[in-house]
């Protein structure tokens, strides 16, 4: 049986001299080159996050994590080093194939449904010729050895580059991960079988446009399937300067943190070898200039990307280079609906989901470029099987309909949130704005002053510039700039307003809102004025208060709290005079034969400067009665 793990041979006893001098048979080898010569290992004993990252800085390729048992792909020169490090290793013999399974330049016949690179391309074509209205071929260029990488975009009016949200789904970095090409066609399937009958898919090939590229890694892919038996190859087949070791792991050579933190190696024989500079592999260049391609007006319009690899069943974020959560380079914000999205998608596949570096820190990865450079909300989804026993990087072909069926959902509903991630963290508004429409640079809640002359500068983005701006709510006294967008003024009035700034392009809006407090400057706005004064018939009397250190001008809802004792107060006219003579009539002759007025009004006079002599008029307008005026008081700022 091919499949069948062989016996596992302990490398303590015998494996450990094995290890340290090579193989017993055959001519000396050149120990450099041997020393490069990979192969698989359980490493006993890691149970930590440091042991983990222990193994992972020697160089050696983690292809799978339980507790207190790795596997992994390493030189002898790694084994030799995790052996210092005081762990065990058990050497893992290459799967079996039989002969009569053999077959030369493909999958063996036992798996015979994967796709090699010619199968892949033909498929490719297939989905074109059957779906030309949606599907389109597309190729980002050769690999090393010259084999073009193609891939498929999928979207209504393929041919038309439309202002829709984009997805990238790429696989088979890694060469001996064959599950993810099936899993890369699969979709494209899915994405153009059933459109027109799936609501979902419909819906979502109209408004995106998704770009699939099943096999970046085609050298790779065909030297691991070459003799027959599977070679368990990982990197490209890029030959390395000086050195009779080929090769460099794709998914270590991208530029955003390269080599910076043990999290690849600089040994060209290791597995993590992440090459002598960053994009120095032409695979990790070709998709790097279709991403970079894919900017209109400066604006990235591949918005989520997967990059499928297998296996462990997880779902990863980045950052991959370093353990925090959040830093410079990932806002609260981004975290947060990277881990909400995560674990959204892990609910319909039970993988598991955490950040890249909760397993072991690998840098130079792809998603950590994805995101650094490109704001792309980028996964690293590694597939079946979830432990060691189902094949590792060789599950059976039985295998592959119901594991990559099995992501279906996950894939869909990251392709749903292409338009806004932030949807996932309900921060649409903030973030995305309407679509098409501008967005409005949250300005934040305001605090300022009456009589403080203030300057806010706003911003949008996306939609169609130039906007034209708007706003709602200001505090009295602050105006809009409908060109620039910033609102200057001087408050005049305490309070906290509900302020809504609106930016339109092209007939579309977006909106930010936002409070904006008004102080009160300190000082006195109320006064009180209790001195009598007489109210002889048929004249008109007046009653002072002075109001100062009450800056800028009164509020539109001030009180005048008014006390008159006398006989008939039908005879009097109330206003309250402004310092520059203005008149606001309180009462004018009403409440009949009644004695006496006590009563507290409201009144706007937010167009009058506060600071000043306040004056309450009393004209007596009729004969025989008469009073005076008791008491009265002003709030200006109530
Ligand atoms: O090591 C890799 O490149 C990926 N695993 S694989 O077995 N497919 O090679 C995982 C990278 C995830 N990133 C971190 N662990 N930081
Ligand atoms: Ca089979
Ligand atoms: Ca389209
Ligand atoms: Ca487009
Ligand atoms: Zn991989």
């Amino acid at each position: 049986m091919r499949r069948q793990v062989a016996l596992v041979i302990t490398a303590l006893a015998v494996g450990a001299a094995m290890v340290l001098n090579g193989p017993a048979t055959g001519a000396p080898v050149n120990p450099e080159a041997d020393l490069g010569t990979s192969a698989q290992y359980r490493v006993i004993g890691p149970k930590t996050f440091a042991d983990r990252n222990a193994v992972a800085r020697t160089g050696a390729a983690i292809d799978f994590s339980e507790h207190g048992v790795l596997h992994i792909t390493a030189t002898k020169a790694e084994a030799k080093q995790i052996l210092a490090l005081g762990f065990k290793l058990d050497l893992v013999p290459l799967p079996e194939v039989s002969t009569s399974d053999v077959v030369i330049n493909d999958f063996p016949s036992a798996d015979a449904l994967y796709h090699n690179y010619a199968e892949t391309n033909a498929e490719l074509n297939q989905i074109v010729a059957d779906h030309s209205n949606i599907a389109q071929l597309f190729n980002i260029g050769t690999s090393y050895e010259g084999r073009t990488i193609y891939g498929v975009k999928i979207s209504d009016n393929v041919a038309t580059d439309e202002n829709e949200p984009e997805i990238l789904f790429n696989a088979n970095q890694h060469a001996r991960e064959h599950l993810t090409a099936e899993q890369a066609l699969y979709l494209a399937n899915i994405l153009t079988n059933e459109y027109g009958s799936t609501t979902q898919i419909t819906n979502l090939v109209n408004s995106r446009e998704f770009w699939i590229i099943p096999m970046v890694n085609p050298d790779g892919v065909e030297y691991d399937i070459a003799t027959g038996s599977y070679r368990s190859w990982r990197k490209n087949r890029q030959p390395n300067a000086g050195s009779s070791n080929v090769g460099t792991d794709l998914n270590r050579n991208w530029a955003y943190q390269w080599g910076c933190c043990g999290g690849s190696s600089g040994s060209t024989g290791s597995e993590t070898y992440r090459g002598p500079s960053a994009f120095s592999a032409p695979e990790t260049q070709r998709i790097r200039d279709f991403v970079l391609s894919r900017r209109v007006g400066g604006v990235q319009q591949i918005k989520v990307n997967v990059d499928i690899h297998s296996y462990s069943e997880l779902i990863l974020w980045p950052y991959g280079y370093k353990t925090a959560d959040t830093g410079s380079d990932m806002t609260a914000d981004q975290r947060n609906t990277f881990a909400t999205i995560g674990q959204q998608m892990a609910n319909t596949n039970n993988y598991t989901p955490e950040q890249a570096s909760d397993l072991y820190i690998a840098d130079g990865v792809i998603i950590d470029w994805m995101f650094n450079n490109q704001g792309i909300f980028s996964y690293t989804f590694e597939l079946y099987p979830g432990q060691f026993g189902g094949g590792g990087f060789y599950p059976p072909d039985e295998q592959i309909a119901p594991q990559t069926q099995r992501n279906r959902s996950a894939f869909l509903m990251l392709s749903e949130y292409a338009d806004c991630v932030y949807r996932a963290i309900g921060k649409e508004s903030q973030y995305c704005g309407a679509p098409g429409a501008p967005v409005v640079a949250n300005p934040g809640n305001q605090s300022s002053t009456v009589g403080t002359a203030v300057t806010l500068n706003n911003s949008a983005s996306g939609g169609t510039p130039p906007y034209t701006w708007s706003a709602t709510g200001l505090p009295a006294g602050l105006s809009i700039n409908s060109s620039t967008g910033q609102v200057t003024g001087t408050p005049t009035t305490a309070g906290t307003s509900n302020v809504t700034i609106t930016a339109t392009g092209a007939g579309l809006s977006g909106s930010a809102s936002f409070t904006w407090t008004v102080n009160a400057v300190g000082g006195t706005c109320t006064g009180t004025n209790a001195t009598d004064v007489s109210i002889p018939d048929n004249t008109t009397v007046y009653s002072n208060i002075t109001i100062s250190g009450c800056a800028g001008n009164a509020a539109t809802n001030a009180t005048v709290e008014v006390h008159i004792v006398h006989t008939y107060r039908g005879d009097l006219v109330v206003s309250l005079m402004a310092p520059d003579g203005s008149a606001y009539v309180l009462l004018n002759r009403s409440g009949g034969s009644a004695d006496n007025i006590d009563q507290t009004f409201t009144v706007n006079v937010s167009s009058e400067v506060a600071n000043g002599t306040w004056r309450l008029r009393v004209q007596d307008a009729a004969s025989i009665d008469t009073g005076y005026i008791n008491s009265w008081t002003l709030n200006l700022r109530p």
